[in-house]
């Protein structure tokens, strides 16, 4: 048993919560079933890893430059508000299972127990429907800890092994369903990748490819193929984009933070940012923006490429028919370059302006902007949007999900009592679908658990229903499926 442990945590700590080495393993492995010669296996795990350390390079300089600048506003006006992000509740979902008197650490076994319920539907995939697999190690633990505080505040009375077998189940079901969701979408947007999207906005990205044609028009053209007439041409270079964008998004939030909070030490209730000129540091945290976009998408470039050639040999020979769920951020290598930091800034505006009207209307609850889920899930949202209907579905769509975010944010921190430890998740599917399945919980109790995963199990059914003919073979053969797909329509 101890062995068995011991291996499992090695497992966990190196591979599992690790997806850079996850996707490289997955790479050598797919080479391998290919019978591709070693070195070249070697070579492709290589390019796979580096490529999403690559990746993390860009996303972790994002987070760690902006989240203390957006959650400053908290502490600059004395808000005492839930910052809605996912580091955040984690934390705050941790602090909570121990101020019940339960050990946090609970949530890496609900992990274990998920990640194998998940392996389980996708190896049932012939009865289940499921074709994905998440990988995505740091979202599952992040994902864990709010999903146990959840269950342990919802059902009380259960110990704690019933308790984590009640969260790995559930957990297990929505990661596998949720991600299936994307496989359609995803294919389409990097013409047949072979990955689908395992992240925190999975059902949001279903929705946002539903509602785009409906809010920018069946024939809009994507942002890339749009003329932008004179001297706005320059932005259709991504850098001067992104770079202006930020500028002025920047410009107005440090100069409402200004330079002395900025400045002053932490125990004197600043953030202790050290800068000469308040001009240039504007401009190099404005522009310090398009250097982490430029870093993270060379990344996903390299490992997608990779990933793309060598799962053939996982989807042919070990698992057909299925793909890895992976970062939402490797969807930013394709279609417009332009289309996250547009998502970004309209999913910035509806939230500005949803805590506005929290503060108007003086509600008890109040929410602070939190970085990971304005930026991570309105980016992928534009990209999903652009691709199925331009600049008008991208903008407006994540200028409402920056409202829903802020709103069921608020509602979730409030009703799972999250709220006095400082933060709630905060990403779109978190503070929407899980606010559902909580309330469904906390009103009808274990019949409430039974209904969500009934629910949830459902919905690969219903998917493989409206296409069986094609169900699988989207990601089997992309080819097949694009000229079948062009043949149908
Ligand atoms: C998250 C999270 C991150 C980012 C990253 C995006 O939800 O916790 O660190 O998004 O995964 O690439």
């Amino acid at each position: 048993m101890e062995f068995l442990k011991s291996i499992w945590m090695f497992f966990q700590s190196n591979i599992l919560t690790q997806p850079a080495f996850f996707v490289g393993f997955l790479v050598l492995i797919g080479y391998l079933l290919l019978k591709k010669p070693l070195y070249q296996a070697y070579a492709g795990f290589v390019k796979a890893t580096v490529g999403y350390l690559i990746l993390n390079v860009g996303s972790g300089g994002l987070v760690s430059t902006f989240r203390p600048i957006l959650a400053g506003l908290n502490q600059r006006f004395n808000l005492n508000a839930a910052v809605i992000d996912p580091y955040f509740g984690q934390a705050a979902a941790q602090k909570a299972m121990e101020a019940v008197g339960r050990t946090s650490s609970l949530l890496f076994l609900g992990l274990l127990v998920a990640f194998f319920v998940n392996i389980l539907l996708v190896a049932l995939r012939k009865v289940t429907k499921v074709r994905t697999l998440f990988i995505t190690g740091h979202i599952m633990m992040q994902q864990s800890a709010t999903g146990m505080w959840m269950i342990i505040f919802l059902f009380p009375q259960f110990q704690d092994a019933t308790a984590v077998i009640l969260m790995g189940i559930i957990m297990g079901i929505f990661w596998a369903v949720s991600s299936n969701l994307t496989v359609e979408v995803t294919q389409r947007l990097t013409d047949g990748g072979g990955f689908a999207v395992g992240h925190q906005q999975m059902f949001g990205i279903w929705l946002v490819d539903k509602l785009a044609p409906i809010v920018g028009g069946k024939d809009a053209k994507p942002i890339e193929e749009l003329e932008l007439p004179g001297w706005l041409s320059i932005f259709t270079d991504n850098v001067v984009a992104t770079g202006t964008l930020m500028l002025l998004f920047f410009g107005v939030l440090l100069t409402v933070l200004g330079p002395d909070f900025l400045k002053a030490p932490a125990d004197q209730g600043g953030l202790g940012i050290s800068f000469n000129s308040f001009v240039f540091y504007v401009m190099q945290t404005a522009f310090q923006m398009a250097v982490y976009l430029s870093i993270l998408q060379l990344g996903v470039r390299m490992f997608v490429a990779e990933l793309t050639e060598s799962f053939t040999g996982i989807s042919e020979k070990l698992l057909p028919g299925s793909v890895p769920a992976v970062d939402c951020a490797a969807t930013y290598g394709f279609g417009s370059p332009n289309a996250p930091i547009i998502g970004f800034f309209f999913g910035a505006l509806g939230q500005f302006l949803a805590i506005l009207g929290l503060v108007v209307f003086k509600s008890p609850i109040l929410i602070i902007t939190g970085f990971v889920p304005v930026f991570f899930d309105n980016a992928t949202f534009a990209v999903f949007a652009n691709k199925a209907s331009g600049l008008k579905a991208a903008s407006i769509l994540t200028f409402l999900s920056g409202i829903v975010q802020v709103l069921g944010g608020a509602l979730c921190a409030s009703i799972f009592q999250t709220y006095e430890y400082g933060g709630w998740h905060g990403n779109f599917d978190v503070s929407t679908v899980w606010l559902v399945g909580g309330l469904l919980q906390k009103y009808l109790g274990i019949i409430g658990y039974v209904l969500c995963i009934v629910a949830l199990l459902a919905i690969p059914q219903l998917q493989y229903r409206k296409d069986p003919e094609h169900y699988f073979e989207v990601v089997e053969d992309w080819d097949s499926y694009k000229a079948a797909k062009s043949l149908e329509a």
